[in-house]
């Protein structure tokens, strides 16, 4: 239940928000808080008040599920709340533990006094919801902190720790005893004597910046990149600019108007579908959080090549010994070299420290001996895509390892099922499907097969979190979720080609759409020979009544694998990753295009999107229907995470119900008249454009 707790200490009222998990500051609380600063205010035995977090946080902020629901818009509103505490005339200070986020730090800003305990996480992230902090916080923390550093919290949503809050002048004191006591302490010093500090009062720390736009324009400047189609980033700073050349009150309510703008806006919606969709994925229905789960300690990888090395990383980088095998020493050193060149990098970017490069380094064993796997609790193979290989592996490993221990296939194409039959365990056989380069990408789809036990799941998903990763259980099928679709997607972009469009101006629709790059350009970053050598494995299955585009086949005959042979849908200058539009290929394109008869045509921007997404789309309903994913936000997880879906979209899945799943089942029933099977719409979605649902209904 959410409310607002009281204990009295002498003469001090102690007001504690207890609203698990996160103390979210919804409806109750606000009304609660404003109830308990009233009462302490005119009690005559209090002489000043401490707010404090019950549980294991001060707050993580609003109550996000409240958004846009009547209680939103109920009074008192947190900005009501705040400016009562802060203009009270007995002090307030807040005793602040585990994380202060969001309003759950602009309500601290609005009190006296801050005290954080030791090891207390703080900020501003309302910026990653598609939001601006709406209680005041563009307008106070500049005043504490200056315009530089608040510019930087609050465009960043970083939380930083209690020590740089302290650094930066927004919080007065950080403690390693008990919070409340020293909060207590604060509250009877303040009400022995002297000036209450007011936030809103401070103006030293912003006047240097009054009437200097170029402030603002360089900050914008320096952001454009990672920013690129985000609105929020844009509405903080035009808040901090307000809080620099308008009087407080003004600064705060256009602050609230600009909150307001955002709050409805389709990006926040989607921001915060994303944040709601990454926790909803680690819920399996049938494996409830009390099932049975084993703490990976100690891990095993087979294979040191590039996905080998990149999954060795994870495991050292969260502090668990991994043992590498590679059949061949030399190609053993080879890897070890790689991951050691990887660390040196980061180290001489300045972003590791020797001393944590060699502590991972000295977690790492590379042997060419499977026995030493015998005491790993999850073994994760990563050799190339050979099922023979892969089964005599499995087998091996079923010998080698200890009972109970995980075995785990990287396999990002290959039957899980057949894989698991290999062992007389396929209860702990499961696919754990990483994405390249395999340290950076944060998506790790756990592929259950039809014997996984939910055992083996539930260690393998609380693995998963342990190693950094965002973790999203899918079914087996041939590209499981992400490459089942990304197939769908690219292969339309591979028609586009032949019909009229270049590359480049499928890389730009796909560009401005949000995405990092173009499916193109995409492709010549992963290297094209890999997708050549599992098209040449599957040639004789490959339904030959269905369209085939050829271009990408004849692109690797040509020795062009991308950037790592400077050429391939593009070139590549020497040392560059520019893609450079090359008329060789568009030769190609052209010649392919007359051989297969087809009159190339104009293909709008438009056209180019819809080719692209819809099928997309529509594939994650035929991912939906056969139940290899739980939820279609799971699958939007998948391509945020896997593929660098425009997170302000909020996913694939979410996209089609910005754009109305009516709207892309008709536009898709007409591409299937003109383009034929490839296009044909799934049931699922005509279902939902027939109910008038979206995939968020079901
Ligand atoms: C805001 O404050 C607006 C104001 O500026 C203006 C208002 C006018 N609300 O992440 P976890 C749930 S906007 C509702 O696993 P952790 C979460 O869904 C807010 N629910 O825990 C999960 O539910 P479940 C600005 C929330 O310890 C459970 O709590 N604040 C909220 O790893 C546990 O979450 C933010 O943007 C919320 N605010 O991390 C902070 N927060 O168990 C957002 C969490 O059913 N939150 N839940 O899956 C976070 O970043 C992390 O949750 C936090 C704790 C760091 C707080």
């Amino acid at each position: 239940m959410a409310e607002v707790t009281s204990e009295q200490r002498g003469r001090v009222r102690v007001l504690f928000l207890d609203n698990p998990p996160v103390n979210g500051l919804g409806f109750d609380l606000r009304t609660g808080l404003m109830a308990g600063i009233e009462a302490a205010m005119a009690d005559d035995d209090v002489d000043a008040v401490v707010i404090a977090g019950a549980g294991r946080m001060f707050s993580g902020g609003a109550d996000i599920t409240e958004f846009n629901t009547p209680k939103s818009s109920a009074e008192p509103f947190l900005t009501q709340v705040i400016t009562a505490i802060e203009t009270s005339s007995k002090p307030v200070v807040a005793a602040i533990h585990g994380v202060s986020a969001g309003g759950g730090l602009e309500l601290p800003l609005g009190c006296h006094y801050r005290i954080a305990a030791k090891g207390t996480r703080l900020g501003l992230p309302e910026v990653n919801l598609g939001i601006l902090p709406g209680a005041g916080g563009t307008q106070r923390m500049p005043r504490l902190t200056g315009v530089e550093a608040a510019l930087q919290l609050i465009v960043s949503g970083d939380l930083v720790p209690a020590e740089k809050a302290l650094a930066l002048g927004f919080v007065d004191e950080v403690t390693d005893g008990d919070v409340v006591d020293a909060g207590v302490a604060a509250g009877e010093r303040l009400a022995a004597g002297g000036e209450l500090r007011r936030s809103s009062e401070v103006e030293d720390k912003i006047a240097g910046a009054r009437g200097k736009p170029e402030i603002f324009e360089a900050f914008k400047k320096s952001i454009a990149r990672k920013a690129r189609g985000y609105e929020a980033p844009y509405a903080c700073i035009e808040s901090i600019e307000n809080a620099v050349n308008m009087p407080f009150d003004e600064g705060l309510a256009a602050e609230r108007e600009i909150f307001k703008r955002c709050v409805s806006s389709v990006q926040s919606k989607a921001l915060r579908h994303a944040f709601f969709a990454e926790r909803e994925a680690q819920k399996i229905p049938d494996v409830p959080k009390d099932t049975p789960k084993t703490d990976v300690t100690s891990a095993g990888v087979i294979g040191a090549g590039t996905m080998g090395g990149g999954i060795a990383m994870n495991f050292v980088n969260a502090g668990i010994p991994v043992t590498i095998v590679e059949a061949e020493q030399e190609n053993l050193d080879r890897g070890l070299g790689v991951i050691e060149k990887n660390y040196a990098n980061t180290v001489s970017k300045g972003r590791l420290s020797q001393d944590a490069m060699d502590t991972r380094m000295g977690l790492i064993t590379g042997t060419t001996d499977m026995n030493h796997l015998a005491q790993a609790e999850v073994v994760i193979e990563a050799v190339f895509e050979n099922m023979d290989l892969k089964k005599e592996i499995f087998g091996a490993l079923d010998k080698i390892c200890k009972p109970g221990a995980i075995l785990a296939s990287n396999t990002s194409t290959l039957d899980m099922d057949e894989i698991a039959s290999a062992t007389s365990r396929p209860e702990a056989v499961l696919g754990t499907h990483f994405f390249s380069p395999a340290n950076v990408m944060k998506l790790l789809e756990n592929v259950r097969a039809e014997k996984t036990s939910p055992e083996t799941i539930a260690t393998v998903m609380a693995m998963t979190k342990k190693i950094g990763k965002v973790g999203v259980l899918v079914g087996v099928c041939d590209g499981f979720v992400g490459n089942r679709m990304l197939y769908a997607y690219s292969r339309q972009a591979g028609f586009l080609i032949e019909e009229g469009a270049l590359p480049q101006d499928v890389d730009k629709v796909i560009f401005d759409f949000g995405f990092p790059m173009g499916p193109f350009a995409m492709g010549d970053l992963a290297g094209l020979d890999v997708g050549w050598r599992i098209r040449q494995e599957q040639e004789a299955t490959r339904p030959k009544d269905l369209r085939y585009s050829p271009t990408a086949d004849r692109v690797c005959e040509m020795g062009r694998f991308g950037q790592k042979t400077s050429a391939g849908w593009y070139r590549y200058e020497d040392g560059s990753r520019t893609p450079v539009p090359d008329p060789e290929i568009e030769a190609l394109i052209l010649s392919v295009s007359e051989e297969l008869g087809i009159e190339r045509r104009a293909v709008s921007d438009e056209e180019i999107l819809q080719r692209c997404m819809y099928p997309l789309i529509n594939e994650g309903a035929k991912i939906l229907e056969e139940g290899l994913a739980m939820r279609a936000s799971d699958i939007d997880v998948v391509w945020l995470y896997g593929y660098g879906f425009p997170r302000y979209r909020g996913g694939p899945m979410f996209y089609a119900d910005t754009v109305g799943v009516k709207h892309v089942y008709d536009t898709m029933s007409a591409l299937y008249d003109e383009h034929g099977e490839w296009l044909k719409p799934a049931p699922l979605l005509k279902s939902l454009a027939e109910s008038g649902k979206g995939f968020g209904d079901m």
